[in-house]
């Protein structure tokens, strides 16, 4: 994006309307992994029903789409760990009964282990070479990573945000970028759950109290603030 005249853009969202400078901006797509997505992975491990996540990928593609068209900063997450184990904590890999543990091998290669087919990005969101890629061993994106040199490198301020799942690893990440500081602008179809009702309320906790850790907006809606963006 080089053009003055396309760097503003005024997306609708809850609470209220946010204007943002697309220049300071950067779309982070939150563990669009095989691990998750797809059966055989850590998620069906964990016994949920991965086809509730299906629904965000389309919303997650065209938002994509704009956001290389403008030139955006495009950032992928995944979660996962070494194949050592030695960034999975133990609470983490002997928690409940999955019925395959972090590390264990699976259909898609170990459980959650970078590296492995089950830990790339699906193929309809795959990263493109001159992409960012952030591995992390947490749900949150700033926990043990380099997040926050990225941001800063590039002078971002605003983050839209979207990927799954909306409770888990798109809140934590919200969370962790508000308390530094970043506005956060939750894509809600750009999100899913294998609990609708935790998607729902994921998104209420955040737009909630005036937006106590950001503002919530459809993927239409930064469609149409990328296309109808203006002069200062
Ligand atoms: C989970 C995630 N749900 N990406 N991870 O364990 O939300």
């Amino acid at each position: 994006m080089t053009n003055s005249s396309d760097r503003l853009g005024k997306i609708v969202a809850e609470p209220e309307p946010i204007e943002l400078d697309w220049t300071k901006t950067a779309l982070v797509i939150i563990d669009m992994q095989r691990d998750f997505m797809e059966p055989g992975g850590f998620g069906e491990t964990l016994g949920n029903d991965v086809s509730q996540l299906a629904r965000a990928v389309q919303p997650i593609r065209s938002v994509l789409s704009a956001a290389r068209d403008v030139g955006m900063l495009v950032i992928h997450t995944r979660e996962g760990h070494l194949p050592d184990l030695s960034d999975a904590p133990p609470a983490k890999v002997e928690r409940g009964a999955p019925s395959l543990r972090i590390g264990d091998p699976g259909p898609m290669g170990r459980i959650l282990i970078r590296g492995e087919t089950g830990h790339d990005i699906i193929p309809e969101l795959y990263p493109l070479d001159s992409e960012i890629v952030i591995d992390k061993p947490g749900k949150g994106a700033f926990y043990a990573t380099e997040m926050s040199d990225i941001l800063q490198k590039y002078g971002i301020e605003n983050l839209l945000v979207c990927g799954v799942t909306t409770e888990v690893c798109v809140n934590t990440t919200v969370r962790e970028a508000n308390d530094r500081g970043y506005r956060c602008i939750v894509i809600s179809d750009g999100c899913a759950s294998y609990f609708p009702e935790f998607h729902e309320i994921g998104l209420k906790m955040i737009k909630a109290q005036g937006g106590i850790f950001g503002w919530v907006a459809s993927s239409a809606a930064v469609l149409e603030a990328l296309k109808t963006s203006k002069t200062e």
